[in-house]
């Protein structure tokens, strides 16, 4: 009798338990999808693929949706950066724009840019050619003028056409490796840790490293933000399937008045609860990542690109990390690696590699300035947030500063062991 009044208890606390997992109240009556889609790295869609994802788009900012979610991200920009809001609000907000260009073709899935393999030299990689996303601005104006965007006409904070200026002049600064990455999903024991060890990095750097729109609070017009943002959400799917059971419904921190936050909180600007957002696969999530296809097993997506389902060898990445590091490093930077061969979930340095072509349709291969072979393979560090940048989005410039520094001392202790970074070229 007792036990059971313990265990009715408990149930009431945590909810139901799936196959060991807690789920909040309310979350249990959250249907499984339908139908589920896959997003891909964007270099890897067919041709047929990115012209039906450019056609919906279009189709899109005809009406007048790409200036709406500008606006709209403008109007909730300083609740929901610089706290815990930042994944489960962003990931509702890019499914959003997922499903209105699902209304114009239902079989489009939004591609993601693993821009962390583009680190070293962003301004050179493909997805900012023609083909893809446009490159930098130019003349009086800065407009973009080439790419899916190359002709708009934005009406929203005024009329203008998209705007980027690159932070250093005719290049990028050094963005977030994904040796970086990688140390973060291995290092984040909470969702709190896994928010602020991606979002004024990996994330930051790409809006103030393009600049012009992206740097500013309606960053949505620029189609750079949703491919950028469904791969922050790919580092959050991913870190919450490495261990399901604990991380699918986790939420901590606070939130943009210091409240400690719950599942139950709203997202911003709608009615849904955070928990509504956070099982990928229900509800209205109806998404997965081909990484997480891959290492789930399923055929195709990634096979080719070397990821398997059970690591049993490590890659030659992998085995200088373990094998150069010091022990104590190794296990302060790379704890999972410091104890097996880790989830595959949590190695970002198994996908893509530059010094491959990109896509098999003509996109001009990847060329890269001749080497230099004092810096081949060479860690650069991350370039720094400016300080009114960090502010606008209402985050703190300590913790920012702080975060930096760790990442910075990553780079340092890689470099210090002569790690070779093979997107180093
Ligand atoms: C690659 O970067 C170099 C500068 O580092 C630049 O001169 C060259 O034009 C870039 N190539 C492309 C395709 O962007
Ligand atoms: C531009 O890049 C160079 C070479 O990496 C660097 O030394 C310089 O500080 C950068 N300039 C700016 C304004 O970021
Ligand atoms: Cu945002």
């Amino acid at each position: 009798m007792k036990f059971l009044k313990v265990a009715f208890g408990l149930a009431a606390l945590f909810g139901d338990f799936v196959s060991g997992m807690a789920v909040p109240p309310g979350a249990e009556s959250v249907p499984v999808c339908k139908k589920i889609g896959v997003r891909k790295e964007v270099r890897s869609l067919t041709p047929t693929e990115w012209q039906a994802y450019t056609n919906a788009v279009a189709a899109a900012y005809n009406d007048k949706w790409i200036d709406w979610f500008g606006f709209y991200h403008s109007r909730v920009a300083d609740v929901v950066h610089g706290n815990s809001h930042f994944l489960v609000f962003h990931r509702h907000f890019i499914n959003s724009y997922e499903n209105i260009l699902q209304q114009y073709n239902p079989n489009v899935m939004v591609p993601y840019w693993n821009m962390m393999v583009d680190f070293q030299n962003p301004a050179n990689s493909t997805v900012l050619g023609s083909k893809y996303l446009g490159g930098n601005g130019a003349g009086t104006n800065g407009c973009v003028g080439s790419g899916v965007a190359g002709s708009w006409s934005l009406t929203f904070t005024n009329n203008h056409c998209l705007n980027r200026a690159y932070n250093n002049g005719t290049t990028i600064n050094s963005w977030y490796s994904p040796e970086y990455a990688t140390s973060v999903l291995q290092r984040s024991n909470t969702y709190a840790d896994l928010r602020a060890g991606i979002e004024n990095s990996v994330h930051g750097a790409v809006h103030l490293g393009l600049d012009g729109d992206m740097g500013t609070m309606h960053s949505p017009v620029d189609p750079v933000f949703f491919l950028h943002h469904m791969n922050i959400d790919r580092l959050y799917a991913q870190w919450q399937a490495v261990k399901p059971d604990m991380r699918t419904y986790m939420y901590d921190g606070v939130d943009s008045n210091n409240a400690p936050v719950t599942v139950s909180d709203p997202i911003t600007g709608t009615s849904v609860p955070v928990y509504e957002v956070m099982r990928i696969g229900y509800g209205n999530m109806c998404y997965t990542y081909d990484t997480i296809q891959a290492a789930n097993g399923d055929a195709g997506a990634l096979v080719k690109r070397g990821v398997r389902k059970c690591v049993k060898r490590p890659s030659p990445v992998v085995q200088q990390i373990v094998q150069q590091l010091p022990p104590k490093v190794l296990a302060q930077f790379y704890p999972s690696f410091a104890k097996g061969p880790g989830h595959p979930l949590e190695n970002e340095m198994v996908a893509l590699s530059p010094l491959q072509p990109m896509a098999a349709d003509g996109v001009a291969a990847f060329r890269a300035p001749p080497p230099n072979e004092n810096m081949r393979g060479r860690m650069p560090y991350p370039s720094a947030l400016p300080d009114e940048w960090i502010r606008m989005q209402g985050s703190s410039v300590a913790e920012v500063r702080a975060l930096e520094k760790s990442a910075y001392d990553i780079v340092c202790a890689l470099n210090k062991a002569n790690y070779l970074s093979p997107y180093v070229v």
